[in-house]
């Protein structure tokens, strides 16, 4: 199965999210991450056994018990990519320190567990475009607020459809 492991983000996060995605719509073509699959991706593991999802979970909750839940703001956006073909995100302007600290825990216990993992560094961001072509007009400015992270949630992703599918295995409370 594919996995990745992504924060949770609260209401107020996702109605931000879901409000800069609707100005996009006027300003930028590409495709659109529908805003039911906004998230900030902690670890990403790649395909693992089914046989070892289990044990995937039992690192990731021995991870989040050294993590309390904690409030965050929506900051710019940040692209990766060609700007004619680009993943255009949005970032956070604070709480970065606990996302910092959260993502270690996760993608420590996961490393001593014997999984591999994306190496790439954590920059907390949630993708809200793919194929943005970034080369014409101007972008809006960003909706922004302050929520909260307050869980963590196990994913497996289907890529076989016309859109991913992420199908929560297991979801943790920060406490
Ligand atoms: P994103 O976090 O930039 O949106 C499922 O594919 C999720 O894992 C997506 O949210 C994706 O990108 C993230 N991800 C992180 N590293 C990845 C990688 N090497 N390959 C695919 N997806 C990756």
């Amino acid at each position: 199965m594919r996995l990745f492991v992504a924060a949770e983000l609260s209401d107020e996060l996702i109605d931000a999210l879901a409000d800069t995605s609707a100005l996009l719509r006027d300003a930028v073509r590409g495709r659109f991450v529908a805003p039911d699959l906004f998230h900030v991706t902690l670890a990403f593991l790649g395909e693992v056994p089914a046989a070892q999802v289990d044990e995937v979970g039992m690192y990731v909750r021995s991870a989040c018990e050294e993590v309390e839940p904690f409030a965050t703001s929506l900051g710019p956006f940040g692209s990766f990519g060609r700007v004619s073909s680009a993943i255009l995100w949005q970032g956070f302007s604070s709480g970065r320190d606990h996302w910092d600290f959260l993502a270690e825990r996760v993608r420590a216990a996961l490393r001593d567990g014997g999984f591999s993992i994306d190496e790439k560094g954590f920059l907390p961001h949630v993708t809200l475009m793919r194929r943005a072509d970034l080369t014409h007009g101007t972008l809006p400015m960003p909706c922004v607020a302050r929520g909260s992270v307050d869980a963590v949630i196990l994913f497996a992703s289907d890529l076989s459809g016309e859109r991913p599918r992420y199908e929560a295995l297991e979801r943790i409370d920060l406490l």
